[in-house]
């Protein structure tokens, strides 16, 4: 499939590059773009192959500067409204895709491009990148969850902050206030993506599916029930193949290899 906003490629077996791609507006993210989006998650997914799913920006300048400000200036209460559903359902879609989803963020990383890149599983930033829920500056509400995900990351006073002042910050405070794992030279970034997504290519997929599905549901669950939803996926993955491989590989001394069942 051709998308008019964005790049889909396969890097290496099994490693998917998403790259947001209207670098002459910082990546901003207009209503085609977002659809743009969503057909790319469904490829991925509905492809047996695809381990890892990388999401960056193109250019060198921002990952993702915000939703599109222009298309967005005369939209109605219902147009936002229905932008922000439509948003809010690709993202928790991207979000809920079965396989490893990193957020290579190179540059501004802004509203709806900070919303974007908390849909994925976790953050890596290059030097340059800069963060912040600036909606406010222009009269608005964060649109596409970053009044939910980001206190789930980073606290309730330091969402408070960054909602209500606007304020920008940088790849390495963010780093300090764990909305990123890891900060790179620009030049490294993508080559360190890379490194991340081989490793994570050798891992059992069933596993790794698994493990997803249970943070992703259980950090909204009470301990008890998060916990009995943790054994039920334990108990599942000895069902497989690949827990008896990797017990195997691991009392033979060798590495293992998983197929996925
Ligand atoms: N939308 C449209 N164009 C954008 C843009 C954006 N978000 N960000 C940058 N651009 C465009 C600029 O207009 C400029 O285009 P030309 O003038 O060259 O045609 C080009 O990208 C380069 O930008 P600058 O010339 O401004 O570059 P600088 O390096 O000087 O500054 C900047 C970079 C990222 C600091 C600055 O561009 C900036 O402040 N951008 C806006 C950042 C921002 O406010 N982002 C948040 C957008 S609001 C909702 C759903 C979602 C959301 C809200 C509601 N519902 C539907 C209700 C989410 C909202 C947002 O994300």
């Amino acid at each position: 499939m051709n998308f008019a906003n964005i790049i889909l490629e396969e890097l290496e077996p099994g490693i998917f590059l998403l790259t947001i791609n209207r670098p002459e507006v910082y990546n901003a993210l207009n209503q085609a773009t977002v659809a743009d989006i969503k057909n790319a998650r469904d490829q991925v997914e509905k492809n047996p192959d695809a381990r890892v799913l990388l999401v960056t920006g193109a250019g060198s300048k921002a990952f993702v500067a915000g939703a599109d400000i222009k298309e967005m200036h005369n939209m109605s209460g219902i147009q936002g409204r229905d932008f922000s559903l439509e948003g809010l359902r690709v993202f928790r879609s991207l979000e809920t895709l079965p396989i490893p989803v990193i957020a290579v963020v190179n540059g501004y990383c802004l509203g709806g491009g900070c919303e974007l890149a908390m849909s994925c599983d976790w953050i890596i930033a290059s030097e340059n990148a800069y963060f912040g829920q600036p909606e406010v500056n222009l009269g608005i509400t964060p649109g596409f969850g970053g009044t939910q995900r980001l206190p789930r990351l980073i606290g309730r006073g330091r969402t408070m902050e960054l909602t209500m002042t606007g304020r920008q910050i940088s790849a390495e405070e963010a780093k300090e206030w764990g909305l990123v794992n890891h900060v790179y030279a620009q030049g490294e970034l993508m080559q360190k993506a890379l490194e991340t997504a081989r490793n994570i290519v050798k891992k059992g997929p069933v596993a790794l599916e698994l493990t997803k599905d249970t943070i992703l549901r259980g950090q909204d669950m009470d301990l008890d029930n998060a916990c009995a939803l943790e054994s039920k996926a334990f108990g599942l993955s000895f069902s497989t193949d690949d827990q008896k491989e990797g017990m195997a590989a691991f009392l033979e001394k060798r590495a293992a290899v998983f197929h996925g069942k």
